[in-house]
């Protein structure tokens, strides 16, 4: 069994059908679909908001690295032009974890080096798993202390919307 949790942004184009077109690639992989957040952007580029959300997803047959290139291949249909770092992008695939992986290669770092630093990430992944850890710097957290330790203007800049990813039956 391989479990991940993926961070999924858009801040170009039509961002809900950017993230809805990962619910829907990924059909009955897809275990958990958080609330869609309109986050302010994160890493000092000026830039449009995000909308965020996080997906438990689940597939035996995909490792870290499956659902690295899984994640890519929804990035290249969304047009997704590789410009500045942490800049504007049509899709946005992160593995936040998968299993309890650990891993430095540059390629695929699990769990991912920012997500704790992260409330687009830890608001909508408490939505769908309250009693989520993550590890960092080699010690088990729990993902709501994490984001208690966030500043209050980071955590602020992550506004619940009304807007819903669908799971579409295949
Ligand atoms: N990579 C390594 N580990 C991972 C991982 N766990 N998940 C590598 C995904 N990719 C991973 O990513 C650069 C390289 O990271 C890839 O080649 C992959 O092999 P990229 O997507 O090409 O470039 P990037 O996204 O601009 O860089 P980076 O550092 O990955 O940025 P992030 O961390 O993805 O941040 N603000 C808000 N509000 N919402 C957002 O969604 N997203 C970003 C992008 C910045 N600010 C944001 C948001
Ligand atoms: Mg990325």
């Amino acid at each position: 069994m391989s479990r991940a949790v993926l961070s999924i942004g858009s801040n170009i184009g039509d961002s809900l059908s950017h993230l809805q077109s990962v619910v829907d690639g990924l059909g009955d992989r897809v275990l958990a679909i958080s609330p869609v957040y309109s986050t302010a952007p994160w890493g000092g580029v000026a830039q449009q908001d995000f909308l965020n959300a996080v997906l438990v997803v689940d597939d035996p047959a995909l490792d870290g690295y499956g659902w690295l290139r899984r994640g890519q291949q929804f990035e290249a249909e969304a047009d997704r032009v590789r410009g500045e770092r942490w800049g504007p992008r049509t899709l946005d695939v992160d593995i936040v974890t998968c299993d309890e992986v650990r891993s430095d290669d540059p390629e695929l770092t699990l769990p991912h080096p920012r997500a704790h630093e992260r409330a687009f990430v830890l608001v909508p992944w408490l939505d769908v798993e309250p009693d989520a850890v993550l590890p960092v710097e080699g010690e088990i957290t729990r993902v709501e202390s994490l984001l208690a330790l966030l500043d209050e203007g980071e955590r602020a800049g992550v506004r619940r919307t009304r807007l819903v990813l669908k799971r579409r039956s295949q």
